[in-house]
């Protein structure tokens, strides 16, 4: 094995599409390993800590959890401020992103749909509005994060805003995030950003 491996589910979404973007990004040739979900049982206990992504290096014990993974990509390839403080702060967001996930990742295994209703409009009322704007508070003025270019944590915002104004989460309205115009920005930005455009028409032929 001499090229990266990224290792995740066949979907275009979440942790590991993030993953996947950054090292696409970054220009590096590499494997992108789709684990069907029937395969998954054997490997899980393989695994760090029974999750994926994965990201496998040449002669290098796997690394997990999609973070360590992103500020690994964005350190080696430039998609992370060299500044410790910068550094420090971008990886806030991107922890609170997690934070978010583990919010709203529990109502995807409630089998009740008037449970699940009940739970995701309640985050819709309250947390995810609360999310945004104290995401909206640390944003600046600019097209990314850090400023004019693209860094690991403007794919990890861009990828939880899509998540909701994609319309997939059922029972929290595609405008949650409407009132903060700076993440939207950032989202647009990313969106229209010629590496992530390309991953995406490469991806979804
Ligand atoms: N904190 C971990 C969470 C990883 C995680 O929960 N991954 C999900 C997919 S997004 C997973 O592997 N789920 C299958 C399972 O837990 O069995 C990270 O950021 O990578």
């Amino acid at each position: 094995m001499s090229k990266p491996r990224l290792i995740y589910f066949d979907f275009a979404g979440s942790r590991g599409e993030e993953c996947r973007l950054a090292l696409h990004l970054s220009g590096v040739d590499f494997d992108d390993v789709r684990i069907p979900g029937a395969d998954w049982p054997a490997l899980k206990p393989k695994t760090p800590f029974g999750a994926m992504p994965i990201l496998e290096l040449a002669g290098k014990a796997p690394i997990a959890e999609s973070n360590a993974i992103l500020v690994y990509i964005g350190r080696e390839y430039g998609l992370h401020p060299k500044d410790n403080y910068e550094a420090a702060f971008h990886e806030s967001l991107m922890s609170y992103v997690e934070e978010l996930r583990h919010q709203v990742g529990p109502t995807l295994r409630i089998s009740d749909e008037a449970q699940k209703r009940a739970a995701r409009e309640e985050l819709g009322r309250h947390y995810l509005p609360t999310w945004g704007q104290n995401v909206e508070k640390l944003l600046g003025d600019h097209p990314f994060v850090g400023g004019a270019s693209i860094n690991v944590v403007d794919l990890k915002l861009y990828m939880i805003v899509r998540w909701f104004v994609s319309g997939v989460v059922d029972h929290i309205p595609t405008t949650v995030f409407d009132a903060c115009p700076k993440l939207n920005r950032i989202y647009r930005s990313v969106s229209e950003h010629g590496g992530v455009k390309s991953w995406t028409e490469r991806t979804s032929k």
